[in-house]
């Protein structure tokens, strides 16, 4: 098609093309096999027990308590405020103490999102060469401070605009990151499997209504696990959220969400908008394929100049840039930049 022709184009997400791989993300960043894989697309969830390193979870836990521990109710007894008949139900007291990346905690709070084994298994999860993080956010809950108890839904809702492709490039992975030991009396999530909500819902539908509540909830499953598990879902997979009841007990997790890079079907933080946060704890430590997951272009990338590259550099000047510097002005050049 001529560079002048403005005709609208169909949104096109190139399959994963071994070739186009980055050679950061080897074998080491690995943590996934094809049954993981397999089961996400065919059930809709995949839950990987020890994807972190118990050193990898470990100082991040420490930021959450440092946090939110001061917010644990003091009486510590859970609280049911269900409606009768109803499985639950979402309300503002159950998103208290959510905050976006970047995060006040230390460097490896703030990478943990971009992980580069999550990246990859984002990437294979979703049969793409590129993927943007879309989605981070902390999520620290406590018995007593909220009934966590939510009612069967899809998180499409406030994901996108429309509703969730056939085609699973262009929906998501969404990912829940175990901080703490989540049992079911510490509000693991439950969620139900797409064969089982086809047969209750019909195939594709994305909405329960209150009178196939009870029948979802009788097939749930639980997505109980250790510290240091992932989830994976996506927006088109039916899940709730469930009470915590252990006396005193909390929940620490980290919601992370990717989509194709490109993809603007689907949506939720504005990275830009978060202007004076701690944005230097990210770019600072982050390497180039990291970064590429929240829109900076890689090096060698054509919106790199002399220009850009040393009023980037101004703008973030503890930021180590030689390899952006080396791909645009060749090394001897960023040697001396
Ligand atoms: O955090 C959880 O376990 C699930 C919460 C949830 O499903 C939601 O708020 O959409």
């Amino acid at each position: 098609m001529p560079s002048n022709d403005l005709r609208p184009r169909p949104l096109v997400i190139s399959p994963l093309n071994s070739r186009q791989t980055d050679l950061t993300m080897n074998a080491m960043t690995t943590r996934h096999n094809e049954a993981h894989i397999d089961a996400w697309r065919e059930k809709g969830f995949v839950l990987i027990p020890d994807f972190f390193t118990a050193d990898e979870i470990a100082p991040v836990c420490a930021d959450y308590e440092a946090l939110y521990g001061g917010f644990r109710p003091e009486h510590g007894e859970a609280i049911d405020v269900k409606k009768e008949g109803m499985i639950g139900a979402t309300h503002r007291k159950q998103f208290l103490h959510t905050e976006i990346l970047p995060y006040q905690g230390g460097i490896d709070m703030n990478l943990l999102s971009l992980h580069p084994a999550v990246i990859r298994l984002a990437r294979d999860l979703l049969g793409v060469p590129a993927v943007h993080l879309y989605q981070s956010h902390t999520w620290a809950k406590f018995t007593g401070e909220a009934d966590y108890d939510q009612h069967h839904h899809c998180d499409f809702g406030n994901h996108t605009l429309t509703v969730p492709s056939e085609n699973a490039a262009l929906r998501s992975v969404d990912f829940i990151i175990y901080l703490t030991d989540v049992t079911d009396d510490l509000g693991a999530l439950h969620y139900v499997e797409k064969a089982d909500s086809a047969r209750i819902l019909g195939q594709g539908e994305i909405m329960a209504q209150p009178e196939h509540q009870q029948a979802l909830k009788a097939c749930e499953k639980s997505a109980a696990a250790p510290a240091g598990a992932l989830l994976a879902h996506s927006i088109d997979t039916f899940h709730r959220g469930t009470n915590l009841t252990r006396k005193g007990g909390h929940r620490y997790t980290m919601t992370a969400g990717y989509k194709a890079a490109g993809n603007d079907l689907v949506s939720f933080h504005v990275w830009q908008q978060a202007m004076n946060r701690p944005w230097d704890k990210v770019i600072n430590h982050a390497s180039p394929e990291q970064l590429a997951c929240l829109g900076i272009p890689k090096p060698g990338d054509p919106y790199w100049s002399p220009r850009t590259l040393k009023l980037t550099q101004d703008r973030w000047p503890d930021w180590d840039m030689t390899p952006y510097f080396a791909s645009t002005l060749g090394n001897a050049d960023a040697s001396t930049a």
